[in-house]
């Protein structure tokens, strides 16, 4: 193709975006871009499954039958939007081994949220409440985005996503109308999980290297800092009506902004935790390792009885064939 053909091609594409068409799979589409969704979608995808791990953790032990059956469904869910990202990813032309080799090898990355251990039952309550609050206020505005598989995907997975929100905030409600010592595990998960939450929203727009493209090419709806500016407005009236501290001693209502100022975050520690240095990092990658290699057998045997029931097909039509000449 030459330059020019390439340039208009590039002009088309960017009126379409500009009109809020839906980019398809089959659409022709710069390089970048396509580069770009791999990136993203498969980064939300092994962020999906490796978030299974830290509440998997608790499936055995949750304090009642409801309780189990509720956090078995949102674990199952999760597995879900795995699949639906790790699909939507597929139709830019990668395959789903190639996407588990980048997350095996350490070359993907997943959400640093994920990386910090679940010490008590109230962690559940904790990672419903704020990280999947996060989680819904960073993917409703992706239910827009540009590309038509990724934006299709977020409708379900926002659905869901907010059932796993309020399940967590009513597993601390219930602690916060408990003993002291319930009152105590509510609040010390909330200490845990506040900043590592803040920091889940990804860097500040200063040091965020993707949001200028992304945005204009509406793969990205909102910056980071707008989305957590807007998580922190929200989830603090719903930590005060409970009777929960928000761990900030800056935290404070600023009238003129209509929004909460909030101290600083620990940035050092994000990029720790990004680069493979977080709590649980070694292991949740174990986990999924393992995962994969002990799962082995089973996509063997899946293959071999799908090349039997092809042979068997073939077999059948060659003998229809036969008798009928
Ligand atoms: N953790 O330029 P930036 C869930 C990386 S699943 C690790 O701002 P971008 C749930 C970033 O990748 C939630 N890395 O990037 C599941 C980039 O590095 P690369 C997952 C992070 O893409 C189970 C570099 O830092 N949600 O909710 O414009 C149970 C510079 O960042 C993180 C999604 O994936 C991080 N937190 O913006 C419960 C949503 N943040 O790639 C709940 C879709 C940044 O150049 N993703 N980095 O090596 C997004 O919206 C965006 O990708 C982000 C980052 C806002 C996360």
């Amino acid at each position: 193709m030459s330059e020019e053909q390439i340039r208009n091609l590039e002009t088309q594409f960017e009126e379409r975006i500009a009109r809020d068409e839906k980019i398809e799979p089959k659409d022709w589409m710069p390089e970048k871009y396509r580069k770009t969704h791999i990136r993203q979608i498969s980064q939300h995808a092994h962020s999906e499954v490796v978030g299974m791990l830290p509440e998997g953790n608790w499936i055995t032990r949750a304090p009642s039958l409801r309780r189990k059956v509720a956090l078995l469904a949102k674990v199952q869910d999760e597995a879900g939007h795995g699949l639906y990202l790790y699909s939507a990813c597929e139709t830019l032309g990668i395959s789903r081994d190639e996407l588990y080799e980048q997350l095996h090898s350490g070359k993907a990355k997943y959400s640093s949220i994920f990386n910090y251990p679940t010490v008590t039952w109230a962690d559940m309550g904790a990672i419903g409440w704020l990280v999947d609050g996060a989680a819904i206020i960073n993917q409703v505005p992706l239910c827009n985005t540009s590309f038509g598989p990724y934006a299709r995907a977020m409708v379900r997975v926002c659905k869901e996503e907010s059932f796993h929100q309020r399940q967590g905030y009513e597993i601390m409600i219930k602690l916060m109308n408990g003993t002291q010592e319930q009152k105590d595990m509510a609040q010390d998960a909330l200490n845990r999980w506040w900043w590592p939450s803040l920091m889940m929203l990804g860097p500040t727009d200063a040091e965020s290297v993707h949001t200028e493209q992304s945005m204009k090419w509406k793969l990205k709806r909102k910056s980071n800092d707008d989305l957590r500016q807007q998580f922190i407005d929200q989830t603090v009236p719903q930590a005060e009506l409970i009777g929960l501290v928000i761990p900030d001693p800056d935290l404070k209502w600023n009238e003129e902004r209509g929004s909460y100022d909030f101290g600083e975050i620990n940035w050092d520690e994000f990029w720790q935790v990004v680069k493979g240095h977080g709590p649980m990092n070694k292991e949740r990658m174990k986990a999924r390792v393992g995962a994969w290699e002990g799962g082995e057998w089973v996509r063997d045997a899946a293959m071999a009885y799908s090349e039997k029931q092809q042979e068997r097909k073939e077999k059948q039509s060659a003998s229809l064939k036969k008798e009928v000449s």
